[in-house]
């Protein structure tokens, strides 16, 4: 089935200067790039991306990482896009995540690892709204 889904690269990715090598990854496989924009997220709007995570250890040093700089944010569209990129990136933790994978390749921490694609298909048409508005929204 042909789906869309939404993936930022984060600071982290932007300050290595990466952005060009994982976009040419999903080009290569076959998947089209439907929008892209560079922005700086404002706290509340990376408070509501990540709003499942509100309470966690985690959360106060997530926000001000994916603040601290621009991220770029594409919507890729293509066959199983959501599952397959979410393969592409490999696992939360880079150091689990397999070699050949964006995280496997280019992070070794946690928070700061690189990229983030939507998990699911729920949360793809959410998060393509948030970040490209409802327009965008097949
Ligand atoms: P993912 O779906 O791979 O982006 O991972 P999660 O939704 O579980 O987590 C979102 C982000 O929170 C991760 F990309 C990194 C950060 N995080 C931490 O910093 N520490 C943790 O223990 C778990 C997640």
């Amino acid at each position: 089935m042909v789906e869309q889904t939404l993936v930022f690269i984060k600071p982290d990715g932007v300050e290595k200067g990466i952005v060009g090598r994982i976009i040419t990854r999903f080009e290569n496989k076959g998947y089209k790039m439907k929008a892209l924009k560079m922005f700086c997220m404002s706290r509340q709007f990376a408070e509501e991306h990540y709003a499942e995570h509100a309470g966690k250890p985690f959360f106060n040093a997530l926000i001000d990482f994916v603040t601290r700089g621009p991220v770029v944010a594409l919507i890729l569209e293509g066959e199983a896009v959501i599952l397959t990129v979410r393969k592409m990136l490999g696992t939360t933790n880079p150091l689990e995540a397999a070699p050949g994978t964006i995280r496997g390749d280019f992070a070794i921490q946690t928070t700061e690892n690189i990229i983030h694609a939507s998990s699911d298909e729920e949360a793809a048409r959410r998060e393509i709204e948030h970040f490209f508005g409802r327009e965008a929204v097949r």
